[in-house]
């Protein structure tokens, strides 16, 4: 019910509602487990990580992936997913990834990590990973800061960007320059699937679940390492407006970061 305060009609959250609330249907993923979580209003991890969990379950691999997620604010959804899933020490879900895949090669393994546990902590790993070709499918969420650790700068943050030890924006002088990791990845021989995509609207979230798909499909077909960078949303780290963190995306990390299939061998072969 509306009431009236301090001159705006508000949603009255003093008393209960006068009809219980309805379901009208369930929209939830069967990944999903337990579909609250703790992460800030805004966020873009959530989507991304229900975009992996959905493209997971129309496979049809719900029973056989194993994730093997990294250190970030995305961790915490170890917790509500029906998945398997392995805890790496900073930067090493690659690694684990290819030791699991190695040991049951009937099994999809995807990694989960964020731009600072996978660029600036674990480089090599995810580079050495790559380039040995491994059937496994590594994910980026690439929000430009260490947003669990309170927005500091990492290695993807691109130039001008405000972060918590950038307060007047990265400058190539002090900071160097982002490392475009999908591009980086490309070059590599043993890479046979590498996108980049984001989740700050609705056409962007249906592009990253193709490109999840057809980065799984590519591992379950054996055709070599397969990844997926997704920038994501972190109003938080950003210190900006929740609403505007969309449009910041497109404009300032998208515009460096820039989305689309970087290589599909797959297609290449016909
Ligand atoms: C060896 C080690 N160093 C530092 C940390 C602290 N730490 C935890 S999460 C995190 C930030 C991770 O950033 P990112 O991977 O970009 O994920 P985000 O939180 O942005 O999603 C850091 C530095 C740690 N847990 N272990
Ligand atoms: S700090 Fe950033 S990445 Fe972490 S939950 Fe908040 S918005 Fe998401
Ligand atoms: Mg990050």
């Amino acid at each position: 019910m509306l009431i009236e305060r301090e001159g705006l009609q508000v949603i009255d959250t003093d008393r209960p509602p006068a009809e219980p609330a309805r379901l009208v249907d369930d929209f939830t993923p069967e990944l999903v487990d337990v579909g609250t979580h703790g992460l800030c209003p805004g966020c873009g991890e959530p989507i991304a990580v229900r975009a992996a969990v959905e493209a997971i379950a129309e496979l049809g691999l719900t029973q056989r992936t194993i994730a093997v997620f990294g250190i970030g604010c995305y961790t915490a959804f170890s917790n509500n997913l029906d998945v398997e899933v392995l805890q790496a020490l900073h930067g090493r879900a690659p690694s684990l990834a290819t030791g699991v895949k190695r040991a049951r090669p009937d099994t999809a393994v995807i990694t989960v990590q964020g731009d600072g546990d996978m660029v600036n902590e674990g480089l090599q790993e995810v580079l050495h990973t790559a380039a040995r070709g491994e059937s496994v499918t590594c994910v980026m969420l690439n929000n430009g800061v260490f947003g669990e650790t309170g927005g500091h700068l990492t290695a993807t943050t691109v130039l001008g960007q405000r972060t918590k030890n950038t307060l007047d924006g990265r400058d190539a002088r002090e900071h160097g320059y982002p490392i475009l990791l999908a591009d980086l990845i490309t070059q590599l021989e043993g890479a046979a699937y590498v996108a980049r995509c984001s989740v700050n609207d609705a056409g962007h979230v249906a592009r990253t679940k193709r490109h999840l798909t057809r980065a799984l499909e590519t591992q379950m077909q054996g055709a070599g390492f397969s990844f997926v960078e997704i920038l994501t949303m972190c109003p938080t780290g950003w210190f900006i407006d929740t609403l505007e963190a969309p449009a910041y995306l497109e404009s300032t990390v998208a515009a460096v970061h820039i989305p689309g299939v970087v290589k599909d061998v797959l297609a290449s072969r016909g």
